[in-house]
C-alpha cells in the first residue's frame, strides 16, 4: 500500500465500543488478588494447597467496595481462580474450590458478594481467571480447554454484567512441566456470546498488557498498534504497512510500539489500548510484613497511567480475615482525595478558546483566561473514537507559539496529564504532527 493511503487508514483506526467505554467510563480499577496464597504467605501456590486453609473469618466485600469508591476507581477485578486452581465460587467441575472451605460452611461463594458489593456501590465488576492451574489433574492436555471454558462460563453467565475478562499469560512449569496450549479462541468466543460488553485483556489483547508489572506507563503510548502484537484483536483496520514483514516476534516489553516506523512495518494495524498494573504492596496477595506505597508513588502512577493514554489496574489484596487492610484503606481514601483535589475544577471553563489551522495536521488552540491563573497541570485529550492521531506537540504559556514552549510531547490519546507548574492568564497547545486531522483536542486545566 502506498504510503499516503495507509497513513490514512492509520488516521483512522477506531475502539471498538467496548473499549471506547472501558477508556471514558472506567480508566482507574482495582484488582484485587485473594486465594489460598493470602493464608499460606505464597506468591504462587502449588496448587497442593487444602482447601480447609482458605477461611477468612470477617469478610466484607462491602468494605473492598467502599475503599475502591473512595479512591475514585470505577471497578473490580477479583481473582476468581489465580495459578494454584483454587476457585472462589461454587464451581460444578471441581472440588478445589469454596466447597471445601470452611468458609460458611462450604456454601461460600466470593464471587457472588463481591459481584453484588459491586453492584450495591455502583462500580463494575469483572474477574481474572488464570489460564496457567497447577490443580487441575487435565492440565496439559486437550481436555484442560473444555475444563477452562466450563469455569469461563460459569463466571459470565452467574454474576450479571461483567466489564473485564482478565487473561494472564504467566506459566511457571518450567522446561520439564506441563505444556498447555490455550484456545483463547475459544475462550474470546465465549467472552462474546454471554458478555458482549466486555473488554478482554491479555498480552496479545484487545487491551493490552502495557509490558511491565510496576506501573509503568513508557513515555509514549500508542492504542493503534501493530497487529503482530495482539494478534488475539480480531479486529485489524487497515492494510498492511508500506514496508510490511519483519515486526514478527514484537512483544509488549519492546519500545515505542505503535510509533510509526513500527506501524509502516506492520501487517495491518489494530485499536489495543494498554492497560497499566501494579500492586499497591510489592506484592500481588497481602502478606503481613509488607507496606503500601507512598501516595506519592501512586499518585504519580495515576498520573502517568491515566494520564499517559492507559487504563490503570492498580491492585489491593485482602487479608486473612477478608478486609482490606487498614493500611491500604488509608492509602486509598488519601489517593481519591488527592485526585478530587487536583482534578476537581477546571480552571479553562469559562476560558476563550481559538484555534487556527482547525481540521489540518498542525492546528494551534489558545485558550485565554478572564486573569492570570496557577495552572499545575494540562490534560489533552483526542477524540479517540475518531482514532488517535497526534504524534507531536507542544504547550506554550501564553497566547501564542513565540519563545520556549513549557512543554513537548509525542502522544496524546484518550487522556494526556501534563504536570506543570505555570501562572498565566493564557495557554497555547501546538500540534505539530499528525496522522490525520486534528479538529477536536480538548484541554483542561487544573
Ligand atoms: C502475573 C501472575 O503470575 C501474578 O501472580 C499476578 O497475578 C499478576 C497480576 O499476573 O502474571
Amino acid at each position: 500500500m502506498k504510503m499516503e493511503e495507509f497513513l490514512a487508514e492509520a488516521a483512522r483506526v477506531r475502539p471498538n465500543e467496548n473499549q471506547l467505554r472501558l477508556l471514558r467510563e472506567t480508566p482507574f480499577y482495582v484488582f484485587v488478588h485473594f486465594s489460598p496464597n493470602t493464608f499460606t504467605d505464597l506468591e504462587w501456590g502449588t496448587g497442593k494447597e487444602d482447601p480447609a486453609v482458605f477461611n477468612p473469618t470477617k469478610l466484607d466485600c462491602g468494605q473492598w467496595a467502599r475503599a475502591i469508591k473512595a479512591a475514585g476507581a470505577k471497578g473490580m477485578v477479583l481473582t476468581a481462580k489465580h495459578h494454584d486452581g483454587f476457585c472462589l465460587w461454587q464451581s460444578a467441575y471441581t472440588e478445589h474450590c469454596m466447597k471445601n472451605s470452611p468458609y460458611k460452611n462450604g456454601r461460600g461463594d466470593i464471587v457472588r458478594e463481591a459481584s453484588d458489593a459491586c453492584r450495591e456501590y455502583g462500580l463494575k465488576f469483572g474477574f481474572y481467571l488464570s489460564p496457567w492451574d497447577r490443580n487441575a489433574p487435565c492440565y496439559g492436555t486437550p481436555a484442560y480447554n473444555d475444563y477452562y471454558k466450563n469455569q469461563l462460563t460459569e463466571l459470565l453467565t452467574g454474576y450479571g454484567e461483567i466489564f473485564h475478562v482478565w487473561f494472564d499469560g504467566a506459566c511457571g512449569e518450567g522446561p520439564g512441566g506441563r505444556k498447555q496450549t490455550y484456545d483463547f479462541e475459544g475462550y474470546i468466543d465465549l467472552i462474546r456470546k454471554y458478555q458482549p460488553k466486555a473488554t478482554f485483556f491479555s498480552d496479545a489483547g484487545e487491551v493490552r498488557w502495557c509490558g511491565n508489572e510496576s506501573g509503568s506507563s513508557g513515555h509514549a503510548q500508542w492504542s493503534v498498534v501493530p497487529r503482530e502484537l495482539c494478534r488475539l484483536n480480531r479486529d485489524v483496520q487497515t492494510g498492511p504497512g508500506p514496508f510490511a514483514g519483519d515486526l514478527e516476534g514484537l512483544y509488549n516489553t519492546d519500545g515505542d510500539l505503535g510509533a510509526l516506523p513500527m506501524a509502516l512495518r506492520s501487517e495491518g494495524l489494530v485499536f489495543s489500548p494498554a492497560e497499566t498494573d501494579m500492586s499497591i504492596r510489592p506484592g500481588w496477595f497481602w502478606h503481613e510484613k509488607e507496606e503500601p506505597h507512598s501516595l506519592d508513588r501512586l499518585f504519580d502512577t495515576y498520573l502517568r497511567t491515566v494520564g499517559g493514554n492507559t487504563v490503570f489496574n492498580l491492585n489491593v489484596p485482602p487479608n486473612r480475615e477478608g478486609l482490606f487492610d487498614q493500611r491500604d484503606v488509608r492509602r486509598l481514601e488519601e489517593l481519591g482525595a488527592k485526585i478530587r483535589e487536583a482534578f476537581g475544577n477546571d480552571l479553562a471553563r469559562d476560558a476563550e478558546a481559538a484555534v487556527t489551522g482547525a481540521g489540518s495536521t498542525h492546528p494551534v488552540f489558545t485558550l485565554r483566561l478572564p486573569e492570570k491563573r496557577k495552572i499545575r497541570y494540562v490534560v489533552l485529550e483526542e477524540r479517540i473514537e475518531e482514532g488517535q492521531r497526534v504524534e507531536l506537540f507542544a504547550v506554550y504559556a501564553g497566547p501564542g507559539t513565540a519563545g520556549h514552549a513549557a512543554h513537548t510531547g509525542t502522544t496524546v490519546g484518550n487522556r494526556k496529564i501534563i504536570p506543570l507548574a505555570l501562572e498565566t492568564d493564557a495557554l497555547t497547545v501546538q500540534v505539530r504532527a499528525a496522522r490525520g486531522p486534528v479538529d477536536g483536542l480538548s484541554i483542561a486545566l487544573y
